[in-house]
């Protein structure tokens, strides 16, 4: 199979408790060993603009080859509350202001994408208070959006999976916002991880997604490097190249073994696929 696939790894600059990201709090490590196994993309997980300065990750990138894939922003909302469905108004205000100045960052890393995932928050309280944040989130992504339209930038909103979110969970649900929405620098991000656990189809969501699906996080289901659990993936890239989706695959995975043989099996991986 031939493909045309952006392919990388997800690194958090900063160590973190946060858990499928790679080299933590060793970025000039991973962004190497990244290089030697043949990657051009890198994720960058930060909880905060400051965790990387541009200055030194511009010549990081440059000296190992590099491109910054996007911004992903979830440990906002996991370690500082900064939740865009968040029932204070303070912090949900303090959330989308947060996740503007990361649009402003990737712009001037030349990524120009962020992650809206576990930074949307779960919804908890009485139904009609869910109710509420969920309208107070969906404001808050819309928000987020202009300002990414207005940027020339795209805000990713990623599927994520029951145990770790209660509100957009499948491929459809992504869909059925970004319909509703209508911004145009909005976009879905699936992840083969989560949708082992919530899509009855691999390929349907993808299908459904079709030019809706501008980025993709490949993990198998073990959250290990893709080949390393019992995902489908011949049907999964086929699927991707039929829909005609040439952008990021990044292996946002857990480090096991460790940091650099989760890198040297995703590296194997796309050298067996590339030989198929
Ligand atoms: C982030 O990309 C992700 O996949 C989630 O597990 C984060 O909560
Ligand atoms: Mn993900």
């Amino acid at each position: 199979m031939s493909f045309s696939f952006q392919t990388g790894l997800a690194l958090s600059p900063r160590p973190t408790a946060f858990g499928p990201v790679l080299f933590t709090g060793r970025l000039e490590e991973g962004l190497q060993t990244l290089h030697e196994n043949g990657f051009k993309y890198v994720e960058l997980s930060l909880r905060k603009v400051d965790d990387i300065d541009p200055k030194v990750l511009k010549d990081w990138l440059e000296k190992y080859d590099q491109r910054v894939s996007a911004l992903a922003t979830g440990q906002a909302c996991l370690f500082d509350s900064l939740c865009l469905c968040s029932p204070d108004d303070a912090l949900r205000r303090n959330a989308v202001d947060h996740i503007k100045n990361m649009v402003l960052l990737s712009k001037e890393l030349k990524a120009n994408r962020v992650i809206i995932g576990g930074v949307r928050g779960r919804l908890a309280g009485t139904p009609d208070q869910q109710l509420r944040q969920y309208k107070c989130g969906v404001d808050s992504i819309r928000q987020c959006a202009q300002w990414a339209q207005e940027q020339g930038g795209t805000i990713l909103i990623e599927a994520i999976n029951r145990y770790e979110a209660n509100w957009i969970l499948t491929a459809r649900e992504g869909i059925d916002l970004i319909n509703e929405l209508k911004i145009p620098s909005l976009k879905l991000l699936l992840d083969t991880f989560h949708m082992n656990i919530e899509e009855a189809s691999l390929k349907q969501a993808f299908l459904d997604a079709g030019s809706r699906l501008g980025y993709v996080h490949l993990a198998d289901n073990t959250r290990r490097a893709p080949g390393q659990g019992n995902t489908n993936f011949d049907e999964i890239l086929k699927t991707l190249n039929d829909i005609g989706y040439q952008g990021p695959v990044i292996s946002e995975i857990l480090p096991l073994p460790d940091d650099r043989v989760a890198v040297e099996n995703t590296a194997l991986f796309w050298k067996k696929y590339l030989q198929k």
